[in-house]
């Protein structure tokens, strides 16, 4: 059956339940935003123009809102608690409705079972039951739900699974096996799926899909509106819980600050102002989303304190027309060294508060300083005050694009076929290290060619050797790339060490989340032996990598060019 774009929402807000505090702000939200997506829906339809869109049908299972998980954050909405969340969760129910596919959604152990056509308190069913999804988007609570009572069903059809994971699964911590035998075990990988079956809040990490979230989008004229109505010495600090406040040395920068403009707050407080927020600060407490966005547009500044990491409210001031400045973090903060991202399956470090901020947006919308360094601060402040900017929303965080993204997915990914057997390319002489894109472009196509339908088409591909000591993540963006591991495998072959002009003396396959790569004292060259450890994160000094890179949209880096 054929997909058709939906331009009404309503059938969805009575899908998603009622009740809980989560579910109404997700609600309300979805509501909000209903003309936006009508209208993405509408460009997105012209841009596609005849292109076939297999409608599929959806089971949504928000793990973490279930009671048998705990629901912490439910009775936190009102209270200053984490909401990203949920805002990502509301749009990805909002892009899969209005991209026309069958949807259902559950938020508790029970609906999921009578879904999935488990009988209810039965426990697990031991039996194979036909599975009536196409699809299932959940998250590691779900995960585990799905594990202990869909029997045998769940090995059977986990590859139809989504994981929504904000931060990132690295495949060394997916693996079982590996992260077991060396040290990458934590509370939440080890379940040998696709790495690309994790899907994360920001395209922080190649190896597994960017789904991302939306902001607003304004139009020219209320663009002109806000520029015009700035108010170039107000700020609003980033944060709703009075925690944020109790950073260590804040009382120097804040009192910078508060020389040149005036500081708003939006935490949020029960009866008395919180005590650690200072007296100068105006404090607004938790504020609706609407609300919230009206006190962004009139600011000129949004600062960063360091935590919450990588959150919905930087692009959305950057959105409506502030510049974000946040604090450097030297050295980078990581599952190593911090408490917050410990346990969490990634050793990705990070930068700052706000690594996508800084990287793909970047000034003069994101000023990213040293908050220890006086100087630095105070200059950056004065410099903010007198930097004229636009509102700017890249296009991935737009409707449009969030649809473009997830209609990409779900028409190309499929991690249920097995892959066919890697291409051997023919041998040609090459540009030491280098598979140039004018020499490869060729080979590369005729090996596209034996593999029909492969997504991403691997005439993107573009491989690089890596420096020792850097990952591919990093290679591939020192060259203007993407890592894409799924082109892995044709790199995974003595020929493609050849074809670099790699001199192997000897090859070896194992299994190491660095491999293919080669190691220079010895000249060894060493393949990949388990396919689920290809990674594009990872590095050791020892090794240069072999790096499947390819090229992007601009503002859309989850797609090559060739990729729709
Ligand atoms: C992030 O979670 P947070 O909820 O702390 O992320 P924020 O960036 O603060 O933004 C969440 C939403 O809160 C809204 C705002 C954002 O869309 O419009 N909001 C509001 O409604 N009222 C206000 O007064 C202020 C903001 C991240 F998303 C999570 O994945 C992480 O777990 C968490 C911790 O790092 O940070």
């Amino acid at each position: 059956v054929q997909a058709v774009f939906r331009s009404n929402l309503s059938h969805l807000l009575d899908l998603m339940g009622s009740g809980k505090e989560s579910l109404i702000f997700m609600k309300k939200r979805t509501k909000r935003l209903t003309a936006q997506w009508v209208l993405a829906a509408q460009r997105l339809a012209q841009k596609l123009g005849a292109t076939w869109r297999d409608q599929k049908q959806i089971l949504v299972h928000i793990g973490f809102l279930t009671e048998e998980s705990g629901d912490v954050f439910s009775p936190r909405v009102l209270k200053g608690g984490p909401l990203g969340e949920m805002v990502q969760w509301a749009d990805i129910l909002a892009a899969l409705y209005v991209l026309g596919h069958g949807l259902r959604v559950t938020v508790s152990l029970k609906e999921l079972q009578s879904n999935l056509g488990v009988p209810p308190g039965r426990g697990s069913c031991p039996l194979t039951i036909p599975l009536p999804f196409d699809l299932i988007y959940t998250d590691y609570h779900g995960l585990q739900q799905m594990k202990q009572h869909m029997g045998l069903s769940f090995k059977k059809y986990r590859c139809r699974i989504r994981v929504i994971d904000t931060f990132g699964t690295e495949p060394a911590y997916n693996h079982e096996e590996y992260a077991t035998l060396h040290g990458y075990r934590t509370n939440w990988g080890y379940w040998n799926l696709n790495p690309k079956q994790f899907m994360t809040m920001f395209p922080h990490t190649p190896d597994n899909s960017f789904m991302g979230f939306v902001s607003e989008e304004l139009n020219e004229t209320e663009k002109q509106l806000i520029k015009g109505g700035k108010a170039s010495n107000m700020a609003v600090v980033y944060g709703k819980e009075a925690s944020i406040w109790k950073l260590q040395g804040k009382e120097k920068f804040l009192g910078i600050l508060n020389k040149y403009m005036e500081i708003h707050g939006t935490v949020y407080y029960e009866s008395q102002r919180p005590p650690e927020v200072p007296a100068f600060v105006k404090n607004h407490g938790l504020l609706p989303q609407p609300e919230f966005q009206q006190l962004l547009r009139k600011a000129k500044l949004f600062i960063g304190f360091g935590f919450p990491y990588e959150g919905p409210a930087p692009l959305e001031a950057i959105a409506n027309g502030c510049i974000f400045l946040q604090s450097r973090f030297s050295p980078p903060h990581s599952s190593l060294n911090h408490e917050f991202f410990r346990g969490k399956p990634t050793s990705r470090e990070v930068f700052s508060q706000h690594p996508y901020a800084e990287n793909f947006i970047g000034k003069p919308h994101v000023w990213t300083v040293d908050y220890n360094n006086s100087e630095e601060f105070e200059a950056a402040i004065k410099a903010i005050m007198t930097t004229q900017v636009d509102p700017y929303l890249p296009y991935e965080y737009t409707c449009e694009g969030m649809l473009e993204r997830i209609h990409a997915y779900i028409q190309h990914q499929d991690f249920c076929t097995a892959p066919g057997p890697a291409p051997q390319g023919a041998h040609a002489p090459q540009s030491p290290f280098v598979l140039a894109p004018n020499a490869t472009h060729l080979e590369w196509a005729q090996n596209a060619s034996l593999t029909p339908g492969a997504w991403p088409p691997v005439n993107s591909l573009r491989a690089w050797l890596a420096v020792p000591g850097r990952a591919c993540t990093d290679t591939c963006l020192d060259h203007g790339l993407i890592c894409e591991p799924s082109f892995f495998p044709f790199l995974n072959s003595q020929d493609a060490f050849l074809k670099l002009q790699v001199p192997c003396d000897s090859t070896e396959s194992e299994m190491n989340h660095l491999y293919p790569a080669f190691a220079q004292p010895g000249q060894e060259c060493y393949l990949q032996k388990e396919p689920l450890l290809f990674s594009c994160a990872g590095s050791n000094t020892k090794y240069r990598r072999l790096c499947p890179c390819r090229d992007f949209r601009k503002g859309q880096v989850a797609l090559c060019q060739g990729c729709l």
